[in-house]
């Protein structure tokens, strides 16, 4: 472990580095995106380097591509790979049942639909992101530019039916502009506090004309790695 890190990329690096034991010669994986995810490409490509490690990544954002190419992954788009063996990925929160609430760094939708073309995936994260009911960190929506504003209020029209105690909701700037994804689409915030029923809001969020994806990720997790600052991990 890098001996100058902080307590939390401590934690981070522990767990990534735990979760790459699990990519095998030959394997398929899916590249998360976000601080913790970036560890683990860098594990990854450790292991390709020292280990002549055989794989081939597919990245969830285009700052992870950039990262991987530049360690030395082979890097190929998700329609080329077709189907993963496994994906490692961060979350912004996760609790007792695997679910997660992922999108905070803005690539969910690319993130979600790698996760879902994966046998497996596995979460890593610290202590710091389980949760009892998901919700304190803000929900992300992506939703399509042309007619957001009407799209953002049927979501709040649609949130006053639902099992969630705020309704608050922001489209993410970068710096005065609206926040533009990968795919070109813009990002609203739901700052709900606690989700009652995440698998509800999950499905009414998408019946929204407007949504695209929204970052919650329901039966989609099947393992979380959790790192400590002392090196340690806790796999769920
Ligand atoms: C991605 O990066 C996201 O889905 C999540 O929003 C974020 C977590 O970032 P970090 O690992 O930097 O805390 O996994």
């Amino acid at each position: 472990m890098p001996a100058e890190l902080s307590p939390i990329d401590k934690a981070k690096f522990a767990a990534a580095r735990r979760a790459v034991d699990f990519v095998e010669d030959g394997m398929k994986v899916g590249l998360g995106t976000g601080s913790t995810a970036a560890w683990m490409v860098r594990c990854l490509g450790e292991r390709v380097r020292e280990e002549g490690l055989r794989i081939v990544g597919v990245p969830t954002s285009s700052r992870t591509a950039d990262l991987a190419r530049q360690i030395g992954i082979s890097v190929v788009g998700l329609d080329e790979a077709k189907w993963l063996d496994l994906t490692i990925d961060g979350a912004d929160e996760f609790d007792a049942q695997l679910q997660l609430i992922k999108g905070g760094g803005g690539a969910l939708l690319q993130e979600k639909i790698v996760a879902t073309a994966s046998d497996r995936m596995i979460v890593i994260t610290d202590a710091s992101k389980e949760v009892v009911n998901l919700g304190a960190f803000p929900l992300p929506v992506e939703v399509v530019p042309f007619g957001w504003q009407t799209t953002r209020a049927l979501i709040e029209e649609m949130l006053i039916a639902t099992d969630v105690l705020g309704r608050q909701t922001t489209l993410r700037l970068n710096g005065t502009q609206p926040y533009i994804t990968d795919e070109g689409n813009y990002i609203v915030d739901l700052h709900l506090n606690r989700i009652g029923n995440a698998r509800a809001l999950a499905v009414a969020l998408n019946q929204i004309p407007g949504v695209v994806e929204n970052g919650l990720f329901i039966d989609i997790c099947d393992m979380v790695i959790i790192g400590g600052a002392e090196g340690q991990v806790e796999l769920r």
